[in-house]
This record gives structure tokens, sequence and C-alpha cells, in this order.
């Protein structure tokens, strides 16, 4: 209770901040995107997690707001970047269930679009399984996203039901694989087959393949031999500020 009182302040006293975490080519070294997670800065608690506070959020339903305040950030940080003179690199966005459940979601985005003037084929929205559940409501929505110019990501590949029926019915353009296969790659025979089997799909589906949670150079190595297209993780750089990306997209385009 007490922290939901909170983070309906947090929203209000500017405490919320994003972070993004690059997504590297594996053949080039360069940086094609980063995803943006959110941060609490509370006044006594330090950074809350948003592991902690949006499932919160969700409940309460102040996701709406949360979200729809974390695609408006993002996009403003795009354009800036732009502005600043960087080469464009992918802006991805973690979108929750309710949100996207929610009737005015694309109107939403798209005003986001036109006021931010962001140019939507840097905009990815990163989608889990729990969140396309229901085909009949989000092959729509997914269709609309995609008409505006936008990329529609698969995040958490792997964890969730019936991936394989995702992948044909849902205008898709990234899988992200889940972290839980990464982390064993190179100490689990069946973590590697699994590995390498989504590589291989998503690359015979002409699906970007992102790798999740990357902490190793041997972890990047295999991926490389399987022939994923992308990965992020703490190898490269944990979730920064966005004045710590711009360090790095200047070392790393
Ligand atoms: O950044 P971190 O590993 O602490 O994120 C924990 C969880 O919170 C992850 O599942 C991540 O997808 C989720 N998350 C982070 N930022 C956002 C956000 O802006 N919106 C939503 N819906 N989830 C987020
Ligand atoms: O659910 P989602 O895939 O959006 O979660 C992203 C989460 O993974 C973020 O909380 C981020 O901080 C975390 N993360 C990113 N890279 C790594 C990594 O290399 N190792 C671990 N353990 N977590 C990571
Ligand atoms: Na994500
Ligand atoms: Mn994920």
């Amino acid at each position: 209770m007490r922290l939901e009182i909170g983070l309906r302040k947090a929203v209000i006293n500017n405490e919320l901040e994003l972070y993004y975490q690059p997504q590297i080519q594996v053949n080039t070294g360069h940086i094609m995107g980063v995803e943006a997670l959110i941060r609490w800065n509370h006044p006594k608690m330090g950074i809350v997690s948003p592991a902690e506070f949006i499932p919160l959020a969700e409940e309460t339903g102040l996701i709406i707001q949360i979200g729809t305040w974390v695609i408006e950030t993002a996009c403003r940080q795009a354009k800036e970047w732009e502005i600043q003179g960087y080469a464009p690199v992918r802006m991805s966005i973690n979108i929750s269930a309710r949100q996207f459940q929610q009737t005015s979601f694309v109107d939403t985005v798209m005003e986001i679009i036109e006021n931010t003037k962001i140019d939507p084929q840097y905009l990815e929205l990163e989608l889990t399984e729990t969140i396309v559940q229901d085909p009949v409501y989000a092959i729509p929505v997914l269709n609309q996203l995609k008409e505006m110019g936008i990329k529609l990501s698969l995040d958490d590949f792997g964890t969730g039901y019936s991936s394989l029926s995702y992948l044909k019915s849902f205008p898709l353009d990234t899988l992200k694989i889940d972290r839980s296969f990464i982390s064993t790659v190179n100490e689990s025979g069946k973590d590697a087959a699994i590995v390498k089997t989504i590589i291989n799909m998503a690359n015979s589906l002409d699906l970007n393949v992102i790798a999740e949670g990357v902490e190793t150079n041997e972890q990047l190595l295999s991926l490389k031999q399987d022939g994923c297209d992308e990965y992020q993780g703490y190898l490269f750089s944990k979730p920064v500020k966005a004045i710590a990306v711009q360090e790095l997209l200047q070392k790393c385009m």
C-alpha cells in the first residue's frame, strides 16, 4: 500500500528515469539499438527495481500513465540523439499486457510519434508472449502498429506457450532469446541446442534474433558460431543513463 502511494507520487515528482541497454551486432560490434528500462529513484529507498514496481503498476492501473511516460520519454531521447548528430539506432520499449489491451493504445503511440517526430522505423515495441495470448485481439492491433512503420519484437522468447504459432501469425520483426537459455549455453547441451534451434528458425523466418543476458565471451562466441544477429548483456554494457549511451555511441558506430 505504501509503495502504491509512493508510485503515484513518483510519476508527478519526476522520480522515474529511463536507462538504456545497447543491443550489439554480433559480427561488427556496432550498436544497432537500445532497450529502454525504467528505474524508480525513490527518495528514501533509493533505486527500486521495475521487477518490484511494474507488477504493482499493472495491478493498480498506474501502468497506463507510466507506460505512456516511458514511450514519450524514450522517443524524445531518440529524437534528441538524432538532433545531436548520432547515427540513428533502434529504440526498443517494453510494453505491458494491460497497456497493450487498452483500446487507446494505438492512438497513444501514434500521437507520441507525431509529437516527438521520431522516425517510426527506429521505434520497436517489445511484447511478451502473455501479451499476445489472445490472437483475435492482438493480431489487428499488431497490424495497425506495423502499418505505422513500427517494429515489433517478441521478448523472453522460449519461456511462454505456443510460441511457434505466434511466429506464423504475428507480424514480428525480432525475436529475443530469453536470458535463461543464454546463461547456461556453455554448460548445458540442451540449452545450447535450444539456442541454436531458435537462431536457425529465426534466420529461416527472416526475423532479427537478439540474445539477452550475454555475460561472457564464451557465450558470445557460441552465439556467433550459431549465426545470432545481435546480443545485449553485461558483457557489453549494463543498462546505463542516456549520457553514458552517448559515449558508447561515439565508440561503437
Ligand atoms: O531492468 P530490469 O532487469 O531490472 O527489469 C526488470 C523487469 O522489468 C524486466 O522484465 C523488464 O522487462 C521490466 N521493465 C523494465 N522497464 C520496463 C518498462 O518501461 N515497461 C514495462 N512494462 N516493463 C519494464
Ligand atoms: O524482461 P526483460 O527481457 O525486458 O528484462 C530485461 C532485464 O534483464 C533488465 O532488468 C536488465 O537489467 C536485465 N539484464 C540485462 N542484461 C543482463 C545480463 O547480462 N545479465 C543479467 N543477469 N541480467 C541482465
Ligand atoms: Na524487454
Ligand atoms: Mn526479455
